[in-house]
């Protein structure tokens, strides 16, 4: 049996277990709760071609693959037929336990390299992951014996709907983007429908301005044939002036609807009445159907014609959404799956017999034959595809002055001070910012490490002798990488440097920055980043309405939140520099600790597990505590807070801040009596941690740990029930309101909650309510004045 035919077989194999998968988990498995399974026969019948050609064909093991989400049938499907995906998840498909209904690399455990769901930015990923694996390999440290992989997106053609990837397309252009390939699945449906006419055209138009290579799969070999035949060149220019919805819906209808159009519109032409009487019904139907995204002879030929160059490429796969099956073109296909009937017929057409769906090669002919083909495929021979690599050791936190200063202007010497260090950490940190470089304090760092580019290149400023603070080198060995504006392109490449140990084999540890309220502009990137467990250091600042002057427009309010809410990152808010510089020394172990282990349930803030970890900064510059960190004290910093001001027997009211406001909280305190009325003063942190280890106790509360006791509960046992609680933060106040709950004292809640507006510092904390004066109020009656 040759290669074509070999992978013809598998591909239809592929396309009976998708659909199998789907069908079982829709109507054969019990549904216990009435609420609908899912899953996209059509949408996965419209790739199994491809993505045959591509795993049994044309992919290396050092290739990374974001496969379109609604294709996770066909993907779990063929890592099956490689003996990675067991029969038991495949039965269990969108189950608790079983095969992901899109593909994670975190939840599945058949090799899954890129996760994908939120359609777009798998896509996009494979982007900044090519990127990041030139950064690496163009490092003296980098282990370059490895042979570099092609970054590979399997793409709907609606997700080219979703903005970032015209972000990416740009940013990609800016670094030299190569060995990166995106496969249109271009069946010209997406959920709602069938797309506008022309969309090609557009296409193309974009690609090739961003010079990339465009490859076109528009007819498949029978088509090709066909139209060699008398008569050919007309049913080509039929084919070419089809408007989609017209093509889409003779595919649904099937041969005798094909012929009568056909017959119709051309064929009154001799030579072509002739070529459609050469054809049965079917086989009609087949050529119409043979489009370039279905023909393995052709999607192999492309494929390994384009990989002949490191170019980016993009191809353009003509197919039918539904292929093969009763829903083909249908414009209703998306969530249509076929009855039984429908699966019964195809379970015939692929002679599979009752009671044997699942068997791998049931019905194929050659069994033996394709069974060793599978075992050499290229794809397939390496044990694991993942990596791992050495830890990174930390260093130690940096402490850099003690007179007054922002963390903003901290986070920048402490990076300059490790910056300076010949180490390890130094060596493997990469930065970026959206353009955003300086204002948020890289400026001296990336003065030291330089910006990464493919080639040298100087910086004219500095070679024309213009004085500036910014000396801004090029070089491969840089360590900066400099992106545009876009938010949604900093998340993701931070995801992909952050998971550079596992793709590429080489850790690195990423730094972002950002203005902390654009956080919200690449929100989704940023979950999807975590969802992939990347691991990074996340920068936000400035942040609040502690920016005074910068105004309304760039006002962080409910980042905390956000920082709390997000899973796989760890937020914090410190006020001084030594916590800056004990947390980003933490961190940097955080970031690396493996996530292979389970976290336990009284382990909700992932100390075994590792993650993200994100910071929230200020420009505002505040009096220092006068201190020397030891390690009781660190320890509180790193689980989220500790006594700044520790409370008596007798105390009153404690005022829990977060950040910035701690001065407006010292002063407060001071205010109103100091020891006299006994106001305590704690120093939160993270309130992210605090909550988090404070629902892990409970929890483990719950499964019958009566010793389960969190760092909260602790640090608030001795606080007289009588006493208040005031909370006070320059963002929403919900992020410390519940500190109140811990042990059911009276709380009250300062933050911001409304859009800001340009002022002093002093004008924004009054308008608020969260200066000095309103902590100091809300205190007072709190104790009852
Ligand atoms: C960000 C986001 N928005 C919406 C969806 C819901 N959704 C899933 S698939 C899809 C349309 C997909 O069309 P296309 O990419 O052309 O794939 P096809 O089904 O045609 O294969 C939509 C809107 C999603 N997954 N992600
Ligand atoms: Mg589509």
């Amino acid at each position: 049996m040759d290669r074509i035919k070999t992978i013809e077989a598998l591909t239809r194999k592929a396309l009976w277990l998708s659909n199998w998968t789907v069908h079982h988990a829709n109507h054969i498995r019990p549904n216990t709760d009435g609420v609908k399974v899912g899953g996209h026969q059509a949408s996965s019948a419209s790739m199994a071609a491809i993505m045959a050609a591509l795993y049994f064909g044309v992919l290396r093991p050092e290739d990374r693959v974001a496969v379109k989400p609604h294709a996770s049938p066909v993907f779990h499907a063929i890592q099956y037929l490689f003996g990675k995906q067991s029969l038991q998840k495949l039965e269990n498909f969108r189950a608790f336990g079983g095969a992901q209904s899109y593909p994670s690399r975190t939840k599945d455990t058949d090799d899954v390299d890129i996760s994908t769901g939120s359609v777009g930015l798998g896509v996009a990923f494979t982007a900044f992951a090519s990127l990041i694996q030139d950064f690496v390999r163009a490092k003296s440290w980098a282990d370059t014996s490895r042979p570099e992989g092609r970054m590979v997106a399997l793409v709907g053609d609606a997700e080219l709907d979703e903005g970032n990837v015209y972000e990416c397309l740009l940013e990609g252009w800016k670094h030299g983007l190569r060995n990166c390939w995106w496969v249109i699945d271009y069946n010209r449906q997406s959920l709602d429908g069938v797309v506008r006419e022309g969309l090609y055209d557009r296409i193309e138009a974009i690609f090739r301005a961003f010079d990339w290579q465009v490859v076109t799969l528009k007819y498949g070999a029978l088509q090709r044939a066909a139209f060699a035949e008398p008569g050919g060149d007309k049913l080509k220019a039929w084919i070419d002036a089809a408007p989609n919805a017209i093509y889409s819906a003779l595919m649904f209808r099937g041969g005798a609807a094909w012929r009568e159009r056909l017959n119709d519109e051309i064929g009154d032409q001799g030579d072509v009445s002739a070529l459609l009487a050469r054809r049965s019904d079917a086989q009609l139907a087949e050529l119409m159907g043979n489009l370039g995204g279905h023909c393995t002879q052709s999607l192999l030929e492309q494929f390994e014609a384009a990989g002949a160059s490191d170019k980016p490429t993009v191809f353009i796969a003509y197919t039918v959404k539904g292929w093969a099956t009763p829903l083909a073109g249908h414009k209703d296909n998306h969530a249509g799956q076929m009855t039984s009937a429908q699966m019964e017929t195809l379970r015939q057409s692929m002679y599979v017999r009752p009671g044997h769906e699942w068997e791998k090669f049931e019905g194929l002919e050659d069994a033996a034959e394709i069974e060793s083909f599978l075992a050499a495929v290229p794809f397939n021979t390496t044990a694991s595809r993942r990596h791992t690599s050495l830890a990174v050791p930390t260093i130690g936190p940096q402490f850099v002055g003690t007179g007054p200063t922002s963390t903003q202007t901290a986070f920048g010497k402490i990076l300059d001070a490790i910056a300076k260090t010949d180490s390890e950490l130094a060596r493997r940190i990469i930065t970026t910012s959206p353009d955003v470089t300086v204002s948020t304090n890289l400026g001296t760092w990336v003065n030291r490490r330089h910006l990464y580019a493919q080639r040298d290149m100087v910086d004219v400023f500095q070679a024309e002798a213009i004085p500036s603070a910014q000396k801004w080198r090029f070089t491969p060995e840089g360590q900066h990488l400099e992106l545009g504006i876009a938010e949604m392109n900093l998340f993701l490449a931070l995801g992909a440097a952050g998971l550079s140990h596992s793709l590429f084999g080489e850790r690195l540890l990423p730094i972002g920055t950002l203005y902390d309220p654009f956080i919200s502009r690449g929100l989704d990137a940023l979950n999807y980043a975590c969802y992939q467990d990347a691991r990074f250091l996340l920068i936000g600042t400035p942040s609040g309405v502690s920016l005074a002057g910068e105004g309304g427009a760039h006002q962080s309010i409910a980042s905390p939140l956000i920082g709390m809410s997000q899973d796989g990152l760890a937020s914090f808010e410190p006020a001084f520099a030594d916590e800056l510089s004990i947390i980003m020394d933490w961190a940097f172990d955080y970031m690396q600790r493996s996530g292979d282990a389970r976290p336990d349930l009284a382990d909700w803030p992932r100390d075994v597990t590792g993650g993200s970890v994100y910071l929230r900064l200020s420009t505002r510059s505040i009096e220092q505590p006068p201190r020397s960190v030891d390690q009781a004290l660190t320890t509180g910093i790193i689980r989220g807070a500790y006594w700044l001001k520790p409370p008596t027997p007798q105390c009153e009211a404690v005022i829990a801040y977060q950040g910035v406001l701690a001065s407006e909280a010292i002063a407060a305190a001071s205010a109103i009596g100091g020891d006299r009325r006994n106001v305590a003063v704690l120093a939160v942190t993270s309130a992210d941690r605090l909550n988090a280890g404070w629902h892990a106790a409970q929890r483990a509360r719950l499964h019958g740990d009566d010793t389960a006791t969190s760092h909260i509960e602790t640090l608030l046992a001795d606080i007289p029930h009588r006493a208040g609680l005031v909370t006070a933060i320059d963002a929403h106040p919900a992020t410390l309101g519940w500190l109140g709950s811990v042990l059911g004292h009276r709380t009250i809640t300062l933050g911001v909650e409304h859009f800001g507006q340009t002022g002093t510092v002093n004008d924004l904390y009054a308008h608020f309510g969260i200066g000095a004066e309103a902590i100091a109020t809300a205190l007072r009656v709190s104790m009852g004045r």
